[in-house]
């Protein structure tokens, strides 16, 4: 297990510059201690500690539970109470400096960990863990016996784990102690990563390094950075982790590879994080030496079901497949006449004795792209409502194109009601500006999930779609791309780690503010001086909209570079498929801009609920933000802010580059208040999205000027190069790409 070393000590700075006479050794010693102290503390801030720093703070910093606070009466039979037991010492010992003692009955004040089956001490909040649920959770200060308590009660280990994870947020955030009650149970059953990692180590869309599994040394070598790994997602109550890259290799599922999965299962077991696996579709062809994959077909059927046998036999909670079928060229059953549901049943089929389900992905386009891309999933998938089994989850992006700076809800969530639905949001910044630039995704979550679908009247959220509340589902999922590599950061940058954490905080309960969530991340990650939170917090959450500015205004999309997405490629065109430019989307001519989604256009809109549909199509009410996104509109278009649509695109691409020179400014101020180590690495990385923003601008304005003709708004600077030098630019090596 890493350890962390404690922080620079400040009394470094204030040793005499000379020595008193006659103290020389001492004050020798003095110094050498305080520098290796430094240099620990040095290695210590390069981020690998995540949001579990647990380093010393100031004297509030236990809020109001007064010291001695160290005593631990916790169970350590099975694994899972061993990770707590040894979770709650870790964030004791570094956050109060004590090295807690353990007993086995309260005695002066304590921490008392368990469930009613494992210890004596929580046998009598049994009645109150009730409607908690196997992983929710009760926190308590209160009396055992005449002594002073905080309880950590729950129906299974793994709650008592996560309630430790609480607990320690808590302190790490400065809250109180005292008067403590919480009671906390998951809104989504599976909460799960989705990594896009290759067994040969590279990971699609990845900018945070290679892949963390070392399928070379798997099973036998297990590098203790899964432990963190597993650490990290049981901090927030991930529960699940898809290993390998939707672009599944069949491979992955040969005994070989199964028994690598199995380790990494093994490993993370204790920390409740179940392991999935991507299935290739034409798997019983590529390593079963079948003739067919097709799903109707016995042999095909015998052979998902024996494969699944083989799968519990090393891996008994094994979570399911995750399935990109019939989509961007994966083998599918529609390669033999059969539809997305029969696919999927035939995996669920074979999981369903086992208690594993199939997250069937959604994300599916037609190869003769016969309407508008935005459509397609719901064409496709709408009419199957009813035809899955009771193990099928549908994996639905957040919005119907991909994972956009900005998109609309995706249309089917709330429109399949006898289906539950998993969102799919995506972690890793392929169109945000990959690890490099600062966005805090919390936002861009917060939107979708809180989005009124009015599916079943007003009030029908996303976030309740997807929950099961909205139509009575006991099965619900949520997913994220990971932004994990092998970098020491985990994320490839410092702030990408937010929205790791965003993800996680969400998933569990998807009704949370993004900025709160921001506001304790900053605390346990940089400091809980007001005065770094607030600024700090203040940035992330401008920091999506900033690049929506920069990149993609007025509800502009996929307008990037071919392939990579790296920078911008607004004129992007021909190519293999139409709905693999950037032209199909944005429209841009002589006259206007935008794609038109109304009912005089591709109609995309009447797949939203009525209410919804009605207030897209109407260029009055529809959000500024998605203007262009539903609609087709002349240069001269009058905006709210009274500009025509020209100088407003121009000005929000503009006030994009200045809010990332406003983000530089506060980082600045923040130099000498949040460690030197990591204050450089944000610095630079904020100086190359400076550039990288103003690139986006002026490469984008200069395109679209040359479709138009127009003349620069007023007091806006014109391109600093002419367009050919924009097209011309080129990035073989481009981070991530697809492959
Ligand atoms: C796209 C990515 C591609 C993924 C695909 C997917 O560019 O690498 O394979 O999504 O989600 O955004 O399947």
């Amino acid at each position: 297990m890493e350890q962390f070393a404690p922080a620079c000590p400040l009394d470094i700075l204030m040793l005499p510059l000379t020595f008193p006479s006659g103290d020389r050794r001492r004050w020798l010693l003095a110094v050498a201690l305080a520098l290796l102290a430094c240099a620990g503390a040095a290695r210590a801030e390069d981020g690998y500690a995540l949001w579990m720093r647990y380093v010393p703070a100031d004297a509030t910093s236990s809020g109001g539970y007064r010291a001695p606070a160290g005593d631990i009466v916790a169970p350590e039979r099975t694994a899972t109470q061993r990770v707590a037991r040894e979770e709650l010492q870790r964030g004791l010992s570094g956050l109060l400096g004590i090295t807690p003692r353990q007993r086995s009955a309260p005695g002066g004040r304590a921490f008392v960990l368990g469930t009613p089956q494992s210890s004596p001490w929580v046998a009598p909040f049994s009645r109150d863990l009730d409607a908690l649920g196997d992983e929710g959770y009760l926190l308590r200060s209160t009396r055992i016996g005449g002594h002073e308590v905080v309880v950590v009660a729950a129906r299974e280990d793994i709650g008592v784990l996560y309630g430790v994870f609480h607990l320690l947020r808590l302190m790490q955030t400065g809250a109180g102690l005292d008067r403590l009650e919480v009671r906390e149970s998951p809104a989504i059953a599976r909460r799960v990563l989705n990594h896009w990692d290759n067994l040969d180590g590279y990971v699609e869309r990845g900018y945070a390094g290679g892949s963390l599994w070392d399928w070379h040394t798997l099973p036998d070598w297990q590098d203790p950075r899964y432990i963190d790994y597993a650490r990290a997602n049981a901090s927030l109550g991930i529960n699940g982790s898809v290993l390998n890259n939707v672009n599944a290799n069949a491979l992955s599922l040969s005994t070989d590879y199964l028994r690598k999965a199995e380790a990494l299962a093994d490993v993370f077991r204790p920390y409740g994080v179940r392991v999935y696996l991507s299935a290739r579709f034409s798997a019983p062809l590529e390593i079963g030496g079948l003739r067919t994959a097709d799903p109707l077909d016995p042999d095909v059927q015998r052979w998902w079901r024996d494969k699944a046998d083989e799968i519990y036999a090393l891996i008994p909670d094994f979570g399911g497949f995750l399935v990109k079928a019939n989509s961007e060229g994966q083998p599918g059953p529609q390669d033999y006449g059969r539809s997305h549901a029969e696919g999927a049943n035939l995996l669920a089929d074979a999981l369903a004795p086992h208690g594993g389900v199939v997250m069937w992905r959604a994300f599916v386009y037609a190869h003769d792209v016969p309407e508008d891309r935005a459509k397609q999933a719901y064409s496709e998938f709408v009419g199957l409502d009813g035809a899955f089994r009771g193990n099928v989850l549908l994996q639905v992006k957040n919005g119907p194109i991909d994972f956009q700076p900005r998109e609309p809800f995706h249309p089917l969530f709330g429109a399949m009601p006898r289906t539950p639905l998993t969102m799919e949001f995506q972690i890793t910044k392929e169109y945000l500006g990959f690890a490099t630039h600062l966005v805090y995704l919390g936002p861009l979550y917060e939107e979708v999930l809180s989005a009124d679908t009015h599916a079943r009247g007003s009030g029908s959220t996303v976030a309740r779609v997807i929950d099961g509340s909205l139509d009575g589902h006991a099965l619900s999922g949520i997913a994220g791309v990971a932004n994990i590599g092998d970098d020491r950061t985990w994320n490839g940058s410092h702030f990408d780690q937010a929205n790791w954490y965003a993800f996680g905080r969400l998933a569990w309960n998807p009704r949370q503010s993004a900025r709160d969530i921001a506001a304790d991340w900053v605390a346990m990650t940089f400091s809980r001086d007001p005065g770094v939170v607030t600024p700090v917090v203040d940035m992330m959450m401008a920091s999506r909209e900033a690049a929506v500015d920069y990149m993609t205004p007025l509800g502009l999309h996929h307008v990037m570079a071919r392939g990579h997405h790296y920078g911008p490629g607004p004129w992007v065109d021909g190519g293999p498929r139409a709905d693999w430019t950037s032209v199909y989307y944005h429209r841009a001519d002589r006259d206007g801009i935008g794609f038109d989604r109304t009912s005089r256009g591709s109609d995309a809109v009447s797949q939203y609920a009525p209410d919804v549909a009605e207030g897209f199509a109407d260029v009055e009410r529809v959000p500024e933000s998605l203007l262009l996104w539903f609609h087709h509109l002349p240069w001269e278009h009058r905006m709210a802010s009274g500009r025509p649509l020209w100088d407003e695109l121009v000005h929000r691409y503009t006030r994009g580059v200045r809010s990332v020179e406003a983000m530089q400014a506060t980082w600045d101020r923040l130099q000498g208040r949040v460690d030197a180590e990591r204050h450089r690495h944000v610095a630079a990385f904020l100086r190359i999205q400076r550039h990288e923003a103003q690139w986006w601008r002026d490469a984008s304005v200069a395109y679209f000027q040359s479709l138009n003709g127009r003349a620069m708004p007023a007091g806006e600077t014109p391109p600093a190069h002419p367009l050919a030098y924009y097209v011309s630019l080129q990035f073989p090596f481009a981070p991530g790409d697809g492959r």
